[in-house]
């Protein structure tokens, strides 16, 4: 069978680049931080001690360069899963794919991937400008359910609770649950809640939110705050972290998703202050990283 991956399956520009990243093989570190927002990267990379080089495609913005000898990547997904399928699948190519032979390398690379991202809170007991550590991502998007993987018998466990718990509307997605990377999360404990952060298909009625349009599941972020298993509580809400938890599962990487709070949804208060919160994780997450 040919194994060769043909050019329709996986584009290179006229540069030897990935299609949507616009980054080579060689301009990407191992260590990865991915930010929804592409101002955003620039305001990781400004704490770099050197940068070795610029990409950008669309909404893709990849800063590639060193915090002492630390070789790291800040990637901008943009919005929403659809874009984390179209990022990790480039990711994971540029590491193990070979770019010349369009053949899967024999000796696999595991990324480390990190999020910073924003994110609501579910919780009374989270305020604004806190930072949560999601233990699991939670789709209620439906991108994972294009994917064959396993799930652990405790993530099993969970989506069950959380079937028996959580009422979708008819029609609605098939929930989806991945467990971060274990070796990433022990990193991040202190100064961080930890928690379920489930992850929606939009930012108003997906997340209960109403301004014109009527939800279908008015319960929704009632029966998500109230969902209890085993001592997992629903933290937070936002739109991308079941994906990379799920496209690791897939691909063999090692993801980790943190997120400042910029609103809490239970009190109704939004932050006083996005860019200081935002800055202050940035911080806080390069100086662990940088460590690991
Ligand atoms: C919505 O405003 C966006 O903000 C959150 C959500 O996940 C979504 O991408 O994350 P980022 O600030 O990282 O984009
Ligand atoms: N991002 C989200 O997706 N939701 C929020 O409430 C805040 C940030």
């Amino acid at each position: 069978m040919d194994k060769r991956i043909a050019e329709s399956e996986l584009i290179i520009n006229s540069r030897g680049a990935v299609y949507h990243l616009d980054v080579r093989p060689e301009e990407l570190a191992h260590t990865i931080i991915t930010v929804g927002d592409p101002d955003r990267v620039q305001g990781v990379s400004k704490h770099f001690d050197k940068i070795e080089g610029k990409y950008q495609h669309r909404e893709f913005v990849t800063h590639t360069g060193y915090i002492g000898n630390k070789r790291l990547s800040v990637v901008s997904t943009g919005i929403g899963t659809d874009n984390i399928d179209i990022v990790f699948n480039e990711l994971d190519a540029l590491v193990n794919i070979d770019f010349n032979t369009r053949l899967i390398k024999p000796e696999l690379t595991s990324l480390q991937i990190v999020r910073l991202g924003t994110s609501g809170a579910l919780q009374d007991s989270i305020p604004v400008d806190s930072f949560v550590v999601s233990s699991h991502g939670l789709g209620l998007d439906n991108l994972m359910t294009y994917y064959a993987y396993e799930n652990t018998t405790h993530e099993k466990q969970l989506l069950e609770a959380f079937r028996g718990q959580v009422a979708l509307q008819p029609g609605g997605p098939a929930p989806s649950l991945f467990t971060a990377s274990e070796k990433l999360h022990q990193h991040f404990r202190d100064g961080f809640h930890t928690g379920i952060t489930v992850t929606c298909p939009g930012f108003y009625a997906p997340q209960g939110r109403v301004l014109r349009g009527t939800l279908s599941n008015p319960n929704l972020i009632d029966n998500l705050t109230s969902f209890n298993y085993d001592h997992h509580r629903i933290t937070n809400f936002e739109m991308e972290t079941s994906a990379i938890y799920g496209m690791g599962r897939v691909l063999g990487h090692e993801c980790l998703s943190i997120s400042a709070i910029v609103a809490n949804r239970i009190r109704k208060e939004f932050t006083k202050d996005g860019g200081a919160v935002v800055a202050s994780l940035i911080e806080k997450g390069l100086e662990i990283i940088a460590g690991i």
